[in-house]
């Protein structure tokens, strides 16, 4: 690391800023499936970036055509004007999503995304004369981002509880992990399917007729890989056809062969009437978000006089040429290279190889779907969490870049991973557990 770099002034986002000034850890660049360090050192990327980097980095395709559109049209605005790339992306992604998921509504983030499709769920009920429908289930454990609507419908407690009253007319479903029930499962874990009744409850308590909607991740992805029993989507949708509630699929994570298939929402069988995405819409090449909506709901809002605004809701860098352009080159090599299909033939390595972790010190659960795994840690007592932040320097420091939340390590590696590197991940997770207390 450069000495005369001053890390003070950048406060940085959900990390120990004191702990990581005093031990930082900076990366200088990327390829494939290798991060470079500043002071030279090649990690594994274990994680594609952030869950997001699913071609690897750095591809040479995408990479031009970021090139090449910035210095052709770097921006226009997408208010009441357009570019050609942003309606082809909105093309091709409805082309590829399930259903009739037929429209495309760009944002620069999952966070956007998710507090975009919420507005759009309250505005449908009320565009078709239901504006008492207002409330939103999300569910225990559930991340939808960061913005004052994520967090409300979100369930993990330190993203909320500084954040004072939060948006009003929330509820949540409960979370799908059961260590007692589960542990160890592979893929989808047996137990659960029952969980997803509980939204009968919640629909009684508060009357169907104030619910506008639940927003669920199909597999929750930074609580830590809760994987969901087989039919537990399939009845919360029931629950909600039966209850006229609009089911929201965050597949921020999900999406883009994570699961195995082009979108959870094809891996489970379940259509959502709205899906939020980011993250690998772009491989994390450059920052952007889509709202994927039904048919029915966009024809909903497409009434009154010609000339009004139906949507009162956009952003500056809305459908941004450079990250639709990122997104264009994506959705091609994920298409050219085969690799939605290449995670479900890896699926079933990285599970193995996961789970010849059971045994190994402080391990409690090992779960798994498509190229997502989690390996979950005992606390050590009294100082929660410190296993797995150990286990992320130990692992940094033999050349793997891991992801931890509370004591559970989580991988979501590049899909262009191959065998080798596979066992590399695992070796080096294996190690690293016999060398901590
Ligand atoms: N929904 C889901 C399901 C996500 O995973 C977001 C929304 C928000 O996306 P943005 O682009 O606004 O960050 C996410 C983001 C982790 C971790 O540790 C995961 C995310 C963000 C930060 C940390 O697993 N996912």
């Amino acid at each position: 690391m450069s000495s005369a770099l001053n890390l003070e002034p950048y406060w940085m986002p959900f990390t120990s800023n004191r702990f990581f000034k005093a031990n930082p850890l900076l990366m200088a660049s990327a390829k494939g499936m290798y991060f470079t360090t500043t002071d030279g050192k090649k990690i594994l990327d274990g994680i594609a970036g952030l869950w997001c980097c699913n071609a690897g980095h750095c591809h040479p395709k995408i990479v031009a055509a970021i090139q090449t559109q910035v210095a052709t049209l770097d921006y226009a605005t997408a208010f009441q004007l357009g570019h050609p790339g942003v309606f082809e992306l909105a093309d091709r992604l409805t082309q590829m999503a399930p259903g009739n998921l037929d429209h495309a509504f760009f944002v620069n983030s999952g966070s956007e995304a998710v507090d975009t499709a919420l507005k759009i769920a309250i505005a449908y009920h009320r565009v078709r004369g239901e504006g008492q429908r207002i409330r939103l289930i999300g569910r225990e454990r559930g991340y939808h981002g960061v913005g004052f609507g994520g967090i409300s419908v979100g369930g993990m407690s330190p993203n909320r509880k500084m954040y004072g009253a939060l948006l009003p007319g929330i509820d949540h479903l409960p979370h799908t992990h059961d260590l007692a029930h589960n542990a160890f499962s592979r893929g989808m874990p047996e137990w659960g399917a029952h969980l997803a009744d509980e939204l009968e409850n919640i629909v009684a308590l508060h009357d169907a007729s104030t619910i506008a909607a639940v927003i669920v991740e199909p597999v929750a992805g930074s609580a830590g890989v809760l994987v969901p029993a087989p039919k537990y989507l399939q009845r919360l949708r029931e629950i909600c056809d039966r209850h006229g509630i609009l089911l929201i699929f965050d597949e921020v994570i999900t999406a883009f062969g994570r699961t195995g298939s082009r979108f959870g929402a094809e891996t489970f069988g379940v259509q959502p009437d709205l899906i939020a995405l980011a993250k690998g819409l772009t491989s994390g090449a450059i920052p952007m978000g889509a709202v994927l909506v039904d048919k029915d709901i966009y024809s909903a809002f497409m009434t009154g006089p010609e000339h009004s605004v139906e949507f009162f809701h956009g952003y500056t860098y809305s459908g941004h040429p450079a990250a639709v352009a990122a997104g264009l080159a994506s959705l091609s090599v994920y298409e050219e290279e085969g690799l939605y299909q290449r995670a479900s033939e890896m699926a079933p390595v990285l599970e193995d190889a996961v789970h010849s972790l059971k045994g190994a010190p402080h391990v409690i659960d090992i779960r798994n779907i498509g190229m997502m795994a989690a390996i979950e840690l005992e606390p050590r007592p009294g100082e929660p969490t410190m296993r797995a932040t150990e286990m992320f320097r130990r692992c940094f420091e033999a050349g793997l870049l891991i992801r931890t939340t509370g004591d559970v390590l989580a991988l979501s590696p590049p899909l262009i991973i191959d065998a080798d590197q596979i066992g590399q991940i695992v070796d080096t997770i294996g190690k690293a557990l016999q060398s901590i207390k």
